[in-house]
């Protein structure tokens, strides 16, 4: 990647259906490849029970700094290739699914535009995102607001970090 213009961003995975860890490792794998996208650190994978529709398998959960020459919208496209290449089946809002990348950050952009939102829109209500977010950077702010702020009002009752090394996605699935 060249040193021109890169930007810090972070993306969530996520994943309830056949083998997300395999899923997300490939995924990060994949955008890592990309000349113009490097993968600086992961998350731990964390174990977290269902968000939004419940009635659903647990997810595992991660998120990843990278660094990018890519402009926003390259970069969900590439999240969405991603995806795409690891077949995910497009079913029901919130519902289950083998890999769900999103664009959580993007350096410090506020953009709100048709398919794009940055940052995304409930990063703040979701401890499944702010665990994983906060461990890879416990200093990050949204609109001058402290992420850590926002996890002391949610419930983090049953999300378990597993205990794997921490180049987990490095390791061929
Ligand atoms: N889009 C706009 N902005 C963004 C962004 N910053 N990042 C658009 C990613 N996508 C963005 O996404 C719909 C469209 O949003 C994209 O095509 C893109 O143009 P989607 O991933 O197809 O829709 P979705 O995932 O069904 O909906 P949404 O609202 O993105 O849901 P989430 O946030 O992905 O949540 N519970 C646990 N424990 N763990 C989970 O990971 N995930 C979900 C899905 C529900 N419950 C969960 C989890
Ligand atoms: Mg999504």
């Amino acid at each position: 990647m060249s040193g021109r213009n890169k930007v810090r961003a972070y993306l969530g995975l996520g994943g309830n259906l056949g083998d997300p860890q395999a899923a997300m490792a490939t995924a990060l794998a994949m955008l890592d490849a990309s000349d113009e996208i490097a993968v600086i650190r992961a998350s731990s994978l964390y174990r977290t029970p269902p968000w939004g529709l419940v009635d659903q398998p647990d997810f595992l959960n991660a998120v990843a700094e990278v660094e990018t020459t890519l402009s926003p919208r390259h970069l969900l496209a590439a999240c969405l290739d991603a995806e795409l290449a690891l077949k995910r089946v497009r079913t029901e809002r919130w519902g289950p699914r083998a890999i769900d990348l999103d664009v959580l950050i993007y350096g410090d952009l506020a953009i709100h535009e048709d398919g794009l939102t940055i940052p995304h829109p409930r990063i703040a209500e979701r401890a499944f995102v702010l665990v994983p977010l906060l461990e890879i950077a416990p200093a990050l702010a949204v609109d001058g607001k402290p992420l850590s702020h926002a996890l002391t009002s949610l419930d983090t009752g049953g999300i378990v970090r597993l205990d794997l090394p921490a180049d987990w996605w490095r390791v061929a699935p």
